[in-house]
């Protein structure tokens, strides 16, 4: 059972996060129609680019701060309960300006839902800012320079998702740069939908101290001693690895092998109402289908508050 366990997360969208149940409610209120993305209480899509349009009509039912102070809290709270310590949220002003609400409003909403669920549960949770890697180097530079300059105490880290198959790293490293300059901690999405040269581009481009996913780093045996001996972070998502077809089923995904192999590895729920997943999901199946132990899963708890982007005086309360 790792109901019990404490637990911790590296790599969650906050978009991705919202319960179907909050998605028809956020739509009765915009008089918004859900057919074409939520069925029967489950999220349509079939593949990674309808995945990213079911998203982004999810995300624009959020329109104001009293929206995104409710859907943060409702995560952080689901989260607690399920025996979480931290969690660190990626968040997309992108999302704000599409929906007119603007990032500084956007940000003062999500803080709100973090201070609201740290006093009511005791959670610890920060913001990395997220550019998105399909709307081109110039927006994910605008991401960047908001982060920089935004001024939210929650903001600690940069990263850059979306869709990874589009442009190459090279095209980031500015933006990258400007983040870096601000004193910001940088994590970046690769290795899950491209291989492993994916992951090799942006460590020896972007040098982040975490990847997002990386699995894919397992079909090139060099490059996961570089990991293990550069003491790289992997934020690994099984359950989205699977949902998007990364990998067949659940014994597949190289979390076994990496962590064998002396690599960091942590848990994580990516999108987790989208993938069929949550993070209380994830220590469960490595538990169970995975055979990793609880003093196994601890240590992976412990190596995400490690790794977490936090001071250090708040990284020796969590420890
Ligand atoms: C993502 Cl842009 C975005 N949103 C949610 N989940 C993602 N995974 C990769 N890119
Ligand atoms: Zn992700």
């Amino acid at each position: 059972m790792t109901a019990n366990l404490k637990k911790a997360e590296l790599h969650c969208h906050l978009e991705g996060a919202v319960p179907p149940a909050l998605t028809l409610s956020q739509a009765r209120k915009y008089n918004v129609d859900t057919d074409a993305f939520l069925r029967d209480g489950t999220y349509v899509w079939h593949d990674f680019t309808s995945f990213l349009a079911a998203y982004d009509a999810v995300a624009a039912l959020f329109r104001s701060e009293d929206d995104y102070a409710l859907l943060t809290e409702t995560y952080l709270d689901e989260l607690a309960a399920a025996g979480a310590i931290y969690s660190e949220l990626f968040v997309s002003p992108d999302h704000a300006e599409t929906v007119g609400l603007g990032a500084d409003r956007y940000m003062a909403g999500i803080g709100r839902g973090i201070e609201a669920a740290r006093a009511r549960t005791g959670i610890e949770c920060r913001m990395v800012v997220v550019g998105l890697r399909h709307r081109g180097p110039e927006r994910v530079e605008w991401a960047a320079r908001y982060a920089a300059s935004c001024g939210n105490p929650f903001v600690t880290g940069f990263n850059m998702a979306g869709e990874e198959r589009v442009g190459a790293v090279a095209d980031y490293a500015r933006a990258f740069a400007i983040a870096r300059d601000a004193g910001l901690s940088i994590t970046v999405h690769a290795g899950e939908l491209c291989g492993a040269s994916s992951v090799r581009d942006a460590l020896d481009i972007l040098r982040p101290a975490r990847i997002g996913h990386g699995v894919r780093a397992i079909e090139d045996a060099e490059l996961v001693a570089r990991l293990a001996g550069d003491g790289i972070v992997l934020e690994v998502c099984p359950g989205s690895n699977i949902a998007l077809g990364v990998f067949a089923d659940l014994t597949a995904p190289p979390l076994r092998r990496l962590h064998a192999a002396g690599v960091k590895v942590t848990l994580n729920s990516d999108d987790p109402p989208f993938f069929g997943t949550s993070l209380q999901r994830e220590y469960e199946t490595a538990s169970r289908v995975m055979g990793f132990t609880d003093a196994e899963l601890n240590e992976m708890t412990r190596t995400a508050i490690e790794a977490a982007f936090v001071d250090e005086r708040t990284r020796a309360d969590l420890l």
